[in-house]
């Protein structure tokens, strides 16, 4: 089975994603998502320009030999460009092969070991009572895990507080340069206990609490977020300090026993060994769409396994649903699975992707269709053309730029 077409779609329902479609000379087809949020174009060219042209003619159920032609042929490896371009082919081969053996990819890489895939929705809010409000929104929906952010009293706008009420914070396409935010640590630090403390005290224990701190601390602030949110118990505060430098876990680690979770920017098993070996994070939370691919992100999650570490894959509304389905199908099948982030896609993105994974009493179930069990609409995805967007930036009171 050669691959004989690879073409690369891009379209804006809701908001922006790039597709992956192969196909091969026996008329099977296989997508993975491209989608880089905020630089989409970049992974675009590098498949289009670069990689497109050397599969065809390759064997498309030789899925490990071309992940690694892909990464050591390019010289240059790793980085999000990179990791992307080849996490799409990866998934677009597994579904393929999926597809032309009739399985879903799940019963490839050794079958379901859980019924259902444990996920947390967002809930957030500009004021404490909208927070209060939407959490009740989720755990009446039968979510068991809920991620809260709120509004932080006193500046004009957080990341992470939804604009429309759609569970979703994607910046507005109105022009080339991002929102600023202005940031302040202190203030930050002493509202997020409060906010937690409202959050138990209306609606108890019996659900798992998560918080993303979205790289903003010093390794001496997180041990301090960390410590004042004991009391909650919470499932994880994420990425509490700028990913990149490994070391700044272990003085977090040393100082609270609030579980630790990093990963959605991390693209490689490199760019988290350290951390997973020395066991300074308790969930390892890299996308399949970034992080190379099921190939690679299943030797990630068994990296993890062997020092207890388990998953909590990055799941936001800036990966496509076809990201979400190639993490169903990951998460479904292996032993150390945590949880994973279930933001849901913004309409339309249901006339573009048809999905067959659904939601069921605060689980994720994949479905059994062969392959990834997703499906794009080619004439859906051109009545919605790419839209410019940016992620929005950070700056301190005084205009510093800050950690994002
Ligand atoms: C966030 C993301 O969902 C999350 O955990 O950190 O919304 C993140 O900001 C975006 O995926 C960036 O593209
Ligand atoms: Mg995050």
């Amino acid at each position: 089975m050669k691959i004989d077409k690879a073409e690369v779609i891009v379209t804006s329902p809701g908001r922006n994603y790039v597709t992956l479609r192969i196909t091969s000379d026996t008329g099977v087809t296989g997508l993975g998502d491209a989608t880089l949020n905020g630089r989409e174009l970049s992974v675009v060219s590098y498949l289009r320009d670069h990689v497109c042209p050397q599969l065809i003619g390759k064997d498309a159920s030789r899925i490990t030999d071309l992940w690694e032609y892909l990464y050591k042929g390019a010289y240059w490896r790793r980085g999000p460009v990179t990791m992307t371009a080849i996490a799409a082919v990866d998934c677009a081969l597994w579904d393929i092969l999926g597809k032309a053996t009739e399985r879903p990819v799940h019963e490839l890489l050794g079958g379901a070991v859980r019924d259902g895939v444990l996920v947390y929705g967002h809930a957030s809010g500009r004021t404490l009572d909208d927070l209060l409000r939407d959490v009740g929104h989720y755990l009446g929906a039968g979510y068991r895990a809920v991620r809260v952010q709120a509004a932080i009293p006193g500046l004009d706008s957080t990341y992470g507080i939804h604009h429309d009420g759609t569970g979703h914070t994607y910046e507005p396409a109105d022009g080339r340069y991002p929102t600023e935010n202005v940031w302040d640590t202190a203030a930050y630090l002493r509202f997020a206990p409060e906010m937690m403390a409202a959050v138990r005290e209306t609606y108890g224990y019996d659900f798992h609490l998560l918080h993303d701190v979205h790289h903003r601390l010093t390794p001496r602030e997180a041990a301090k977020l960390g410590k004042s949110l004991e009391p909650f118990d919470l499932f994880w505060i994420e990425d509490a300090t700028p990913a990149e430098d490994q070391r700044a876990f272990e003085l977090v680690r040393s100082h609270t026993v609030t579980p630790l979770a990093v990963g959605e920017i991390f693209n490689s098993i490199w760019d988290c060994h350290e951390l997973i070996s020395r066991r300074l994070v308790d969930y390892i939370r890299c996308s399949v769409s970034h992080a190379g691919g099921i190939t690679h992100l299943r030797r990630i999650f068994d990296l993890a396994a062997l020092y207890g570490v388990r998953t909590g894959s990055h799941g936001a509304g800036d990966l496509s649903p076809v990201s979400l389905a190639s993490a169903l199908q990951l998460d479904i099948a292996v032993p150390n699975f945590g949880i994973q982030e279930y933001m849901g896609h913004l309409s339309p993105a249901e006339e573009v992707f048809m999905t067959h994974y659904r939601f069921e009493d605060g689980y994720l179930k994949p479905g059994d269709r062969p392959g990834l069990g997703v499906e794009i609409d080619e004439d859906a995805a051109a009545r919605y053309p790419y839209e410019p967007r940016s992620l929005p930036i950070n700056r301190l009171r005084d205009g510093t730029m800050h950690d994002w």
